[in-house]
């Protein structure tokens, strides 16, 4: 993956944050007041924040400069003509609603295109988006590749739809009773994985045929590209913004938290050609978010999207972006610490599974190793497994899927590869020492999303 000469980010550093540094007895005070749960650390606690990727970017000097020109009006701001515009050329997507993040794009989306019953297909689940489908009458129905539940299986393109089972699932529902196909890029579920140009052209075929519409998650469509264009034959002379506008001329719309590839700190949105779809939805973004010209953001929110849009096709950004993400898989690989493979494209996801082999699942072990590396070094990361699948709607019992992950999220524009070797030296250090981790039992469970806000003990 990384060639032979040093490819540096093309970007230099104009502002600093301090960070904190704290002390082993500290960490170890703060993670039980948080009841080891990584979401509930207060950031000041925490030395390197790789929780997420999610609204943690560093803007451009260009973005700030944008938050300046916010224009409030009520309705119609300028600031939301930029974006329309933004979206335009670089999605492609003619008809634009804003919404204030990711899920609440989706709750529009699911409320606008689902009815009581009907079924959404999709590559692996996401844990705000099948909430959105739940909540709006609607099924999830994994159609993923085998592989993507598989951490070690090196499959190019692991968030691949499997175009059997897709066809399998429509002879058996029936075209009329599947709302759409929720079609995610980047399957951050999955560990980052791409879909590739080949399968998106595979699924918009066998869609048409019945009229079903596809919506993708392109929530991190940049970092699929990406992928695209190293592993796909055709792609490599493409550009990112070349191959991005490719991808989305297969599907009917999209939604998309802005607070990943758009390099911006809060926002969402949802774009699409459709025009009935956009007018349901923007009758429900007026009742939920706001005008359809601000969606629930500041018009100087808007302005920093339109412009981190333009700034997250740079090729040169992008190849940055991904080379740090793979550095820090790679230094683990080399040390034998199971991860998944191939590594992805916003993080490094440990498999808790052969990291802590002799763990019972009940006892939760990506969540465990989540806690020890904070007690270990100030890291953060967050559990991706058991605690956030959560338990089936009939029979209430704890969910345990086959890939029980810790995620390592590397924000973008934010960390130095240094970081990345700090963060690699703990655990190395934690795999080393693995049996002194202890599992943890849940001592409070809230109803829905619950990884957000549990709290555990140690058993
Ligand atoms: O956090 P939001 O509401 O802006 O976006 C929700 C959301 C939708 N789709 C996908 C693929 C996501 O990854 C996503 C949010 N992800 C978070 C917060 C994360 O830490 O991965």
């Amino acid at each position: 993956m990384t060639g032979k000469r040093t490819f540096a980010e093309p970007y230099k550093i104009k502002m600093v944050e301090p960070l904190k540094i704290t002390t082993r007895e500290y960490r170890e005070e703060k993670i039980k007041e948080a009841g080891f749960n990584t979401f509930l650390l207060k950031s000041e606690d925490v030395y390197l924040d790789l929780l997420t990727d999610s609204g943690t970017s560093a803007m451009s000097d260009n973005q700030w400069a944008g938050i300046m020109l916010g224009d409030e009006a009520y309705s119609g701001g300028r600031n939301f003509y930029n974006l329309e515009k933004a979206i335009q050329e670089i999605y492609g997507f003619k008809y634009v609603v804003p919404a204030h993040q990711g899920r609440g794009a989706e709750h529009i989306l699911s409320l606008s295109l689902i009815k009581e019953g009907q079924f959404v297909p999709g590559n692996m689940y996401f844990t705000t988006t099948k909430e959105h489908i739940e909540r709006a009458g609607g099924n999830f129905v994994d159609v993923i590749i085998d592989e993507a539940h598989i951490p070690e299986a090196r499959h190019p393109f692991k968030g691949n739809v499997d175009i059997e089972k897709l066809q399998a699932f429509i002879d058996k529902a029936g075209a009329e009773n599947i709302a759409y196909i929720s079609y995610a890029s980047a399957v951050n579920m999955a560990g980052g994985q791409p879909f590739s140009m080949e399968n998106a052209r595979e699924v918009r075929k066998l869609t048409s045929g019945y009229g079903i519409k596809i919506i993708y998650d392109a929530t991190r469509a940049v970092e699929n590209c990406y992928f695209i264009k190293k592993r796909e034959r055709g792609y490599s002379d493409k550009s990112i913004r070349e191959i991005l506008l490719e991808m989305m001329s297969y599907a009917d719309g999209c939604t998309v938290s802005a607070k990943k590839d758009c390099l911006v700190n809060i926002g969402g949105f949802i774009a699409t050609n459709d025009e009935l779809l956009y007018q349901r939805a923007i009758e429900l973004v007026v009742v939920f978010e706001g005008l359809h010209t601000y969606g629930g953001l500041a018009g100087r929110d808007l302005e920093a999207i339109a412009r981190g849009i333009y700034e997250m096709v740079d090729d040169n950004y992008v190849e940055s972006r991904i080379r740090q993400v793979y550095y820090l898989g790679e230094r683990l690989l080399k040390e034998g610490v199971p991860i998944v493979e191939p590594i992805g494209g916003h993080a490094v996801f440990i498999d808790a599974l052969r990291f802590l082999p002799q763990m019972p699942r009940e006892q939760f072990p990506a969540q465990s190793i989540a806690a020890a590396l904070y007690v270990d070094s100030g890291v953060r990361s967050m559990e991706r497994g058991a605690v956030s699948a959560g338990r089936d709607k009939k029979t209430g019992e704890n969910i345990f899927p086959k890939l029980e992950l810790v995620r390592l999220t590397i924000p973008r524009r934010v960390y130095t590869n240094l970081h990345m070797d700090v963060t690699a030296e703990s655990v190395i250090e934690l795999y080393k020492n693995r049996e002194k981790i202890k599992g943890l039992k849940m001592v409070y469970e809230p109803r829905r999303l619950r990884f957000f806000l549990a709290r555990f003990e140690p058993v």
